[in-house]
């Protein structure tokens, strides 16, 4: 989530010398393809609600270029009960993080609103509940990717709505780092602890995402 920090640091401090910049705040859904879809069927799957993604965004609209932070979640249960021995339904999440840049060539708050988009993110899947999370610090599978695509936008005054499609291409492998202590002796004191990077395994990365999203323009 190093990644997270640095986007939400990024667009705070972009955030304070643009007084002239918009603030928007929204809601979408994501579903992931690996072939084109239909507005239409994207909309029957959004109405089914199966496999959709969904998660708060925040956006900066600076004129005609706007940046963006959206986490899209989806939340799921499955059946360990052959591996435990006993009834026992555990908790995923998986997530898709992305940081992105728009051009909005009509103006991000124009009443029809086509705009471009590139950006980079990860999506992975980790344990729920950190209870059960034997990483609490790393998710369980990531994989870091770059996106781009095309959007179109209705806006009321402060209110949107909007449609995007993005093509996503695998990026660098995700590392994750965790603590490795040694006592060798036996005392229970470590003698010696030294932090280990590894790469993650990796998620299954589709070809595309299509998002449906609403945002308040403040
Ligand atoms: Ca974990
Ligand atoms: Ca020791």
């Amino acid at each position: 989530m190093k990644r997270t920090l640095i986007a939400v640091l990024l667009i705070a401090c972009l955030a304070v010398p643009a007084s002239f910049a918009q603030l928007a705040v929204g809601v979408s859904g994501a579903l992931y393809s690996d072939s084109e879809v239909s507005f239409k069927e994207t909309w029957s799957r959004f109405n089914e609600g199966d496999g959709i993604f969904w998660g708060p965004f925040v956006e900066l609209g600076m004129g005609k270029l706007a940046l963006g932070l959206s986490m899209n979640f989806s939340m799921y249960e499955e059946d360990w009960s052959a591996f435990y021995g006993a009834p026992l339904m555990m908790g995923f999440v998986d997530y898709d993080v992305a940081l992105y840049l728009q051009a909005h060539p009509f103006g991000y708050k124009s009443f029809l609103d086509p705009f471009l988009e590139i950006g980079a993110g990860q999506i992975g899947k980790d344990y729920a509940d950190e209870k059960f999370d034997p990483d609490p610090d790393n998710p369980l599978y990531a994989t870091n990717y770059f996106e781009a695509g095309v959007g179109l936008g209705l806006n009321l005054g402060s209110l949107g709505v909007f449609w995007k499609m993005l093509y996503m291409f695998p990026g660098d492998p995700a590392e994750a780092t965790t603590t490795m202590e040694y006592d060798f002796n036996g005392d229970g004191i470590v003698d010696y602890s030294e932090d280990m990077t590894y790469y993650l395994a990796a998620y299954p990365l589709r070809k595309l995402k299509i998002f449906l999203g609403g945002k308040l323009i403040l």
